[in-house]
């Protein structure tokens, strides 16, 4: 199949997601086309059947914003034209979904009929795409969408209650490559750069946004130190990082805190961690836990949204309300204190993560895909 793969280019989860997908799909033999402003970050393999195509927004003075979804539907217009490709899959719904919709629409007037999965990530719901400014538009676009998946069976029932949907929605939750995993050579993992033998290492990875609550990791972590020797790394970049810095001065554990910024080799972090923080208010799914069980990381989570669909109370980590830093330190402490049960939820934590493999997920695509495509 010839699919164009709609998604943002940035290190967030939809991203990620969209790129790894795009990626095993042309290892499965489809051509796969990214369609995007700049190349997604996990994007570093092209080849004749994974091509980028940029879409440019000329800059004109008159204009005092940018008409972004003009040029994305535009060029996939030409993009579909030119390489005869027969599917969109868009993630994100805000504009992805909006500027397939058109282009869809502007295809038809040429005889041409290309299907659109929409793929729904989470803040596209629960955070951006609920707004007043936005909601008729979303609303429109999902139900104007040809097939419909969402990350979790949460983000889908958040879907139904915020809008007035009329299509069906598919869960198809997210996935990871488990075997690049097993094949991780010892050497990449250089523990002893980061702390020293007796100190274990707690790791939180995300785009340090509001809804993420890094404040709360930086209590959990203060609470945890005191009982048990440890380094904590942050790793990522975003508006709440500076106050995180701030948090950790006033505590005086800047010598146990060490912001890592955006980072290409997460896995290079997470292979010796022994524990990894997810505190979000709202979390869709949470690909980061994800990533750090697939590394044999236990998390310690908060129970909101698609969290309790990922991490497992008891066996992969613990999940508490949001907010509750002490029962999440508590916890995290429980976890870390007993080296054989630190062993056992590590282990626990892989093998939930291989229910996620990419060779259950992407099929479950590529099915959908072809149904749509016998029906054009
Ligand atoms: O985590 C973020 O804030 C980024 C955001 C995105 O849109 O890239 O992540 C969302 O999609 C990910 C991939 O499906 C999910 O794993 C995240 O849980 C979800 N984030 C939220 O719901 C806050």
């Amino acid at each position: 199949m010839k699919i164009a793969i709609v998604c943002y280019p940035t290190f967030g989860g939809s991203g990620v997601v969209a790129t790894e997908l795009g990626l095993a799909l042309s290892k499965r033999g489809h051509e796969i086309h990214f369609i995007t402003y700049k190349q997604p970050v996990r994007l570093d393999q092209l080849s004749s059947n994974v091509r980028f195509h940029e879409v440019h927004v000329p800059e004109y003075p008159l204009f005092h914003y940018q008409p972004y979804e003009l040029a994305l539907s535009s060029k996939l217009v030409n993009m579909v034209k030119l390489h005869g490709i027969e599917l969109l899959h868009v993630h994100y719904a805000i504009p992805h979904a909006y500027a397939g919709y058109m282009a869809k629409k502007m295809l038809e007037e040429e005889g041409i009929f290309i299907p659109m999965v929409t793929t729904l990530h989470g803040t596209d719901i629960t955070l951006v795409g609920r707004h007043p400014f936005y909601k008729p538009a979303v609303k429109f676009s999902i139900n104007s969408s040809d097939v419909v998946t969402s990350v979790s069976q949460s983000l889908k029932e958040d879907t139904l209650s915020s809008f007035n949907i009329t299509r069906e929605i598919q869960v198809v939750p997210n996935f990871i490559d488990v075997s690049k995993f097993d094949r991780k050579s010892f050497t990449d993992c250089q523990r002893e750069m980061m702390a020293s033998e007796d100190e274990k290492i707690i790791t939180h990875v995300s785009n340090f946004r509001k809804v993420k609550r890094i404040d709360d990791v930086v209590k959990i972590f203060f609470e945890i130190q005191k009982k048990i020797k440890a380094k904590l790394m942050m790793v990522g970049e975003g508006p709440e990082k500076e106050m995180a810095e701030e948090l950790v001065k006033e505590l005086q554990i800047q010598d146990k805190v060490l912001f890592l910024g955006e980072s290409h080799e997460i896995d290079k972090v997470l292979c010796f961690s022994d524990l990894f923080l997810l505190p979000s208010e709202k979390e869709s799914f949470g690909l980061a836990a994800l990533e750090a069980m697939v590394n044999g990381v236990p998390v310690i989570s908060t129970n909101t949204g698609g969290l309790p669909e990922v991490n497992v109370e008891g066996v992969s980590g613990f999940l508490n309300k949001v907010g509750d830093v002490q029962k999440m330190a508590e916890n995290a402490i429980f976890i870390l204190e007993d080296k054989e049960r630190l062993k056992k939820f590590k282990e626990n934590a892989h093998r939930e993560a291989e229910k996620f493999d990419i060779n259950r997920i992407v099929p479950q695509y590529e099915e959908l895909y072809q149904s749509l495509l016998e029906k054009v």
